[in-house]
């Protein structure tokens, strides 16, 4: 059965990942996402089939939800301390809308019977991923730039997209547009 490695996504706008790619320390073991590459990720699904594709889509297709405003400011690693993963951007404090939102879409893949990871969301963006990058090489790149302001975004739609892994990287494929209810 042919199955589509999914996950649910905010994009943004492309002048700000053009401005993010600009960031780039060029730090040994530290690679910097391509601008097409950077998202928020509201939920992960993994591999799907077809036939909860088809529901899947129904269901985020339904969700009934507001446009709002994101900030997007600070960096930060996962994990926090000790040996970095991953070098985040991070969405400020000011989230009940997103966090509602994750609920909401959350809620549309258990309905298709899929099982999102249910951890506590922890919204970022990811800039980079590390391999075998010590704390202290990243924390002068840190310290210099922990209140990266990227601005504020008006986030007016949501993504499903598909992933398929390469031996180089990612190469994501939008799957559906779901626009906010004020702007369809
Ligand atoms: P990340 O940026 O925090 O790594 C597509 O792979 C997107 O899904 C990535 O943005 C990735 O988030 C996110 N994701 C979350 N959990 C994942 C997992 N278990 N495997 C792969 N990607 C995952």
């Amino acid at each position: 059965m042919s199955t589509k490695r999914l996950f649910v996504s905010i994009e943004l706008p492309h002048a700000i990942t053009q401005f993010l790619a600009e960031f780039d320390p060029h730090l040994r073991g530290v690679r910097w996402l391509a601008p097409e590459q950077m998202h928020l990720t509201l939920s992960f699904l993994g591999n799907v089939s077809a036939e909860t594709e088809e529901k899947l889509r129904a269901n985020l297709s339904a969700i009934s939800w507001k446009a709002f405003f994101l900030p997007l400011v600070g960096l930060g690693t996962f994990p926090g301390k000790g040996r970095p993963n991953i070098l985040w951007l991070g969405v400020g404090r000011g989230h009940p809308h997103l966090f509602q939102l994750h609920k909401r879409v959350q809620e549309a893949a258990l309905a298709a019977g899929l099982e999102p990871d249910l951890r506590a969301f922890h919204p970022h963006i990811t800039l980079a991923r590390c391999r075998d990058v010590s704390a202290e090489s990243l924390r002068p790149f840190l310290r210099a730039h922990a209140g990266l302001d990227a601005g504020m975004i008006h986030v007016d739609s949501f993504c499903l997209n598909s992933s398929e892994l390469t031996p180089a990287r990612s190469v994501y494929t939008r799957e559906l547009v779901i626009p906010s209810c004020d702007s369809r």
